[in-house]
């Protein structure tokens, strides 16, 4: 008997600087609405949900850069969306900028949280990978500042059972590299979810740009395919005050295949029967873990941060 998880992605158009959280959690609402519509348990929602993407700009001022962050959730501007998950009864996948407040330090994560058909958080993640730059760059349109705005994750990759199937939480840059799928697929990850905020021009090189939307895809079915596992991909997309980013939001199977594509850099939701069971194939032969894995083989890949050439 196959585990069907009908699952949507439900990918956002550009969010303004001017909208406020209730407008951003009305279109959250709109989209799960439309995802129950359609048979859904489960919608997984994007990178930094509730506010546009502010990690292009350089912020002086403190109080401006805290708007962007929610300092409890649910707060009274997204209890509505719990509040609808629990009357629809399904589940979500949101990120969202977080700021706490740790024995009287402030700290600063990019989030995301897993909440279950009754509207309870049963997991949560921060982003390990955070790209670009802590200092603006001269020469740039746009800056990319996660790493002034936010600290690397401090809880790991965890998985959380759930949905009846075992869930995993990713972020953006986390899914170019193959050590986030690969932490969740030794715990038997069945499921990836994760949003991502991709700009076009991030790094200036005309060649790599005009692959952005190839890697993104790359970085997805190579973590799906190798590791057994579902992936939801959900983008943040379009032109954002001025800066434009991939969409192509995808549901990815075990397979590596792509089951489900967006089609606009709009709000849209797609969605597909995930069977959380077809993994297990591939995790009984080609990708049997115990069986083929080496790590007595793999120390640098722990040991070692840099890449270091062999000596002349
Ligand atoms: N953004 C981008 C990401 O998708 C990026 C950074 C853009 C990397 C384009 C490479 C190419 O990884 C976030 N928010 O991580």
């Amino acid at each position: 008997m196959s585990r069907y998880l009908l699952t949507a992605s439900a990918q956002m158009g550009p969010i303004a600087k001017s909208e406020t959280r209730a407008d951003t959690v009305k279109r959250l609402i709109e989209m799960m609405r439309e995802a129950k519509g359609r048979g859904c348990e489960l919608v997984v929602f994007t990178e930094l949900a509730l506010t546009t993407f502010f990690p292009r700009w350089m912020i002086e001022d403190e109080a401006e850069l805290d708007s962007y962050y929610e300092t409890e959730m649910p707060s009274a501007a997204t209890m509505p969306l719990f509040d609808e998950a629990k009357k629809l009864g399904i589940g979500f996948y949101l990120g969202y900028a977080e700021l706490t407040n740790e024995n009287g330090v402030k700290r600063r994560f990019n989030t995301s949280i897993l909440v279950d058909k009754t509207g309870t958080i049963i997991g949560k993640y921060r982003k390990v990978h955070l790209p670009g730059h802590s200092e603006p760059q001269p020469g740039r349109d746009f800056q990319h500042l996660e790493k002034r705005y936010f600290e690397p994750g401090d809880l790991g990759f965890p998985v959380f059972r759930g949905f009846d199937g075992i869930m995993g939480m990713a972020i953006c840059n986390d899914r170019r590299w193959p050590e986030t799928y690969r932490v969740m697929g030794l715990q038997a990850v069945e499921m990836v979810m994760l949003g991502y905020n991709t700009p076009f021009g991030h790094v200036g090189a005309q060649a790599m740009d005009s692959l952005t939307l190839f890697h993104n895809h790359l970085s997805m079915q190579a973590g799906a395919y190798q590791n057994a596992t579902w992936v939801v991909g959900t983008a943040k997309c379009g032109n954002e005050e001025g800066s434009k980013m991939g969409g192509q939001s995808v549901i990815i199977a075990p397979s590596g295949e792509i089951v489900a594509m967006a089609c606009t850099v709009e709000d849209e939701v797609i969605t597909a029967r995930c069977d959380l069971d077809m993994g297990q194939t591939y995790r009984e032969t080609i990708f049997d873990f115990a069986a083929h894995r080496r790590p007595e083989h793999y120390g640098l890949i722990v040991d070692r941060t840099g890449a270091i050439p062999p000596p002349v």
